[in-house]
């Protein structure tokens, strides 16, 4: 057994009491309350969800078991000659909820190269695809055909104990997570670069891997690394996240929970809103002549694009009440790194203008900006101009997040989920007799 794995072991064993206790105990006490609004609202803020990965305060935004953004960079161990953590550390970080030293996370690294062998006919099923296949769905198809190696499901047929399903969840969720970053370099350089992919070089760590095989120079490597780690989670209650804590409760595997996962990714107000993002500032681009607009020409095309009725992609956000922290640290990587660049100059400037413009407008509940606002400018600086392929590189690293959350489930014992519906005749009705007025007017 790996040391990663006699650790998570340990860390499960200590934590199950807990969860039995409160089930035990404290069942019956009431975490919240649901309106009418709630529920036609997308069950927005409807507290039924429970997880110990992260947790996403309105006001701070998100912390890695514990951790706030800055806290996490700061305190991982770097990867030798870079600026970021390694993300096997990470992964160390959200599976155990300790922190790794720099052999641990060494160790995970050995375990990832280990597994990374990506099957022929998962470069098969991608190549007999159309070339104009969206990238996600690609990215699903990959990673759904893959699921005929399920550890999960052979161990499950042989007869598994309740407290030993979180054992084959892990393999299945370690091989997918050491195979991702190959495919999703694969997709690029066979429908973007003249179907010239990379193979990997496994003397390297998984963010230098991925940016050898994407075939970009440092320091690509390292916004590898910031970017899955910002990506890797963001509670569970967001669409990828809970649609693949969703499927999996059925338990069916990881590799059919993971491509839902990146189904409800592909939204463009999940996921997809980064690629929203350039296309929208691209267009803006066309129309300037590709000169930085004033304040006020950028005010009217927010305007513009608010009275013809589309969001501004990139701002607001279901749980966010102030500017995403993972904006601000992929600002600060710019202000580093490309602080000249025209498209950086453009997000900046929306930084400036959108959030008064969303308040005056008073729709959006949060007008500050998220992730997606600042992600596509890095990319497109380091030469990934093909803004379709963004949302890969979001799933890649939002599946560290769901694959510790899995088996954690399943550690946990969580059963199937199954919220309860209602009527519309049943909401009316009891509108009525809450409010026997308002419901006559
Ligand atoms: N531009 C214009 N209008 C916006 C807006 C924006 N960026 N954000 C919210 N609104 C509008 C909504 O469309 C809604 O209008 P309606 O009442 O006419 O339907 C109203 O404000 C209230 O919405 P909300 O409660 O503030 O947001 P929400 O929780 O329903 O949705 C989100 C959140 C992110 C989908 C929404 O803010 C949005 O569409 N943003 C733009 C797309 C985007 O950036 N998505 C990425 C989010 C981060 C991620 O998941 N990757």
């Amino acid at each position: 057994m790996s040391k990663l794995k006699e650790k998570l072991q340990e860390k499960i064993e200590a934590w199950r009491p807990r969860t039995t206790a409160l089930l035990k105990k404290a069942g019956d006490v009431k975490l919240g309350d649901v309106t009418i609004g709630m529920a036609l609202g997308g069950a927005r803020g409807v507290k039924c969800l429970v997880t110990d990965i992260s947790y996403l305060d309105p006001q701070e935004g998100i912390r890695f078991r514990g951790f706030t953004i800055p806290e996490t960079l700061e305190k991982l161990p770097k990867v030798p000659g870079g600026e970021m953590p390694y993300v096997e550390g990470f992964l160390y970080l959200l599976l155990t909820g300790d922190l790794p030293t720099k052999a641990d996370a060494e160790e995970v690294a050995k375990e990832f190269k280990a597994r990374a062998r990506v099957p022929q006919y998962v470069f098969d099923v991608l190549r007999a695809m159309p070339r104009d296949t969206h990238p996600m769905t690609m990215l699903s198809a990959a990673i759904l055909c893959m699921q005929r190696d399920s550890v999960y499901v052979r161990r499950y047929n042989e007869g598994l104990g309740k407290n030993d399903h979180w054992d084959p969840t892990y393999e299945d969720a370690m091989n997918l997570l050491a195979r991702l970053p190959e495919i999703g370099a694969y997709i690029f350089r066979m429908k973007y670069r003249a179907d010239t992919p990379i193979a990997p070089d496994f003397n390297l760590d998984l963010g230098g891997n991925f940016a050898h095989m994407m075939g970009v120079a440092k320091p690509y490597d390292d916004v590898a690394r910031l970017y899955f780690i910002l990506h890797s989670d963001h509670e569970s209650g967001n669409v990828s996240a809970h649609a693949g804590h969703l499927v999996a409760s059925a338990l069916s595997d990881v590799y059919y929970a993971a491509s839902a996962m990146i189904n409800g990714l592909a939204g463009p107000l999940h996921g997809l809103a980064n690629q929203e993002v350039l296309r929208w500032i691209q267009d803006v681009m066309e129309k300037m002549g590709g000169k930085v607009p004033t304040e006020e020409e950028m005010k009217k095309f927010v305007w513009d694009t608010l009275e013809s009725g589309q969001v501004i992609p990139g701002f607001g956000h279901a749980v966010l009440r102030k500017t995403d922290p993972r904006y601000m640290e992929q600002r600060n990587f710019c202000l580093k790194h490309l602080p000249d660049d025209l498209i950086f100059k453009y997000v900046d400037l929306l930084f400036r203008v959108t959030p008064p413009i969303l308040e005056k407008q008073g729709k959006a509940k949060n007008p500050w900006p998220n992730v997606d606002a600042q992600s596509g400018v890095i990319q497109w600086y380091y030469g990934i101009r093909e803004y379709d392929f963004y949302t890969v590189l979001f799933g890649i690293g939002r599946a560290l997040g769901v694959m510790c959350n899995i088996i954690w489930d399943r550690a946990l014992g969580y059963p199937i989920e199954r919220p309860k519906s209602v009527t519309t005749a049943m909401l009316e009705e009891l509108a009525a007799k809450a409010q026997p007025t308002a419901a006559k007017t």
